[in-house]
């Protein structure tokens, strides 16, 4: 069990709990044996699925990035010793369709949840999720904490904002703050919306005869995907250092959409050729051509390293949807 100085629990509220990496942190954290609050936003329909399992171990508060008064009201009522701000339009496409609220949750609300932390207890320790999308049109590869940014997103863009923003605030006012820059991370609970998932959920439809084709749009693209069960623990170990500091999480392996929907469609036992087509309404107006994590700060200063690879991560997501859309069947 962890304690802090004061030999009780330690604390945490996580945002955007019910989102695919809120859920890996709160099992973690829980684990670590953490007291785990998440923050969830009104809603009239609830999307707790990916906590459904964890509801009598954690505590929801209500509150939204866009509302600075329910973040406070939220750390006056948990206390927390730890906050890890995972929640945002985490959706890059969507972000060219919704620039101003993109800005607004995903740029902003890290200010506003700073700001909130610097007027309740300063000396709560801040995680905020950070991107390679601020990579964007690389200027060197691998990429490293020293790598200059070139988003391509309004997403890329906000989420530049919110990296300098927690820098500002650990050295304005000295609170701990760590920006975590981590590279795509998937699992069975990501989004229908992104790539991975589309492609892995699609593909166990057409095996069981319940879809013909998958529609999708930059083929060539190429991405640094990593399993988000192990990069929670990173974001973990960026809090229990002796210093705040910012670190790129990714595996250093980089793949091509193509090869994510060979591997899938391969491990279901399918010809991709046969059901895959480019549809240009998944065009992006600017894209991201390749991503490469270069890690080895973290392998240096946290001891973190990935755990699960490219074909097993493909494989997990493959199987988990095979499973699920068969349980319904
Ligand atoms: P998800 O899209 O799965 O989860 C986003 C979460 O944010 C959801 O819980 C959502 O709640 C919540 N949320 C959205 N808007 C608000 C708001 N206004 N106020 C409060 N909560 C809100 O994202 P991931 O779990 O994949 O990613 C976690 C974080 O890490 C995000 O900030 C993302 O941008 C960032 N990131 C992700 C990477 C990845 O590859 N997954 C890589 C790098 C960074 P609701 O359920 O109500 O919609
Ligand atoms: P990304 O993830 O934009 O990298 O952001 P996404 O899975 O959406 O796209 C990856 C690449 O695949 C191409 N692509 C498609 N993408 C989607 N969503 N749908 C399609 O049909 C499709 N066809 C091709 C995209 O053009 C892109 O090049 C994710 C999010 O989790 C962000 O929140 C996070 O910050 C980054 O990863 C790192």
């Amino acid at each position: 069990m962890v304690k802090n100085h004061t030999q009780r629990k330690k604390t945490a509220l996580i945002t955007g709990i019910t989102g695919q990496d809120g859920s890996y942190m709160a099992e973690f954290l829980l684990n670590k044996g953490y007291r785990v609050f998440g923050l969830e936003r009104r809603a009239s329909q609830k999307s707790r699925e990916n906590i459904a399992h964890l509801m009598n171990k954690i505590t929801l508060v209500s509150g939204d990035l866009l509302d600075e008064a329910s973040l406070v009201h939220a750390l006056r009522q948990v206390k927390p010793d730890e906050v890890y701000n995972l929640a945002a339009q985490s959706f890059v496409g969507d972000s060219w369709k919704q620039p101003v609220y993109t800005g607004e949750v995903t740029g902003m609300g890290v200010t506003r949840m700073l700001e909130a932390i610097r007027q309740t207890d300063p000396k709560i320790r801040f995680y905020q999720a950070s991107s390679s999308e601020m990579f964007g049109a690389v200027k060197e590869s691998p990429q490293n904490e020293k790598t200059a940014f070139y988003p391509r997103s309004p997403y890329g863009v906000a989420k530049g904002y919110g990296h300098w923003i927690t820098v500002n605030y650990r050295e304005s006012y000295g609170i701990f703050t760590a920006s975590g820059i981590l590279f795509n991370h998937e699992s069975p609970r990501r989004g229908m919306e992104f790539v991975t998932r589309k492609i892995t959920h699609t593909a166990a439809q057409i095996k069981l005869g319940l879809a013909r084709e998958l529609r999708l749009g930059n083929l060539d693209a190429q991405r640094d995907w990593g399993f988000a069960g192990d990069y929670v623990e990173a974001m973990w170990m960026m809090l229990q250092q002796k210093e705040p500091g910012d670190y790129v999480i990714g595996t250093g392996e980089t793949h091509s959409v193509k090869e994510f929907i060979e591997a899938a469609f391969g491990h279901l036992g399918l010809d991709w050729k046969k059901y895959v087509k480019v549809d240009k309404q998944f065009l992006r107006p600017a894209d991201v051509r390749v991503l490469l994590a270069d890690a080895r700060r973290a392998h240096r200063k946290l001891g973190w390293k990935p755990k699960v690879g490219f074909h097993q991560l493909v494989a997990m997501m493959a199987d988990a949807d095979v499973e699920r859309l068969a349980a319904k069947k």
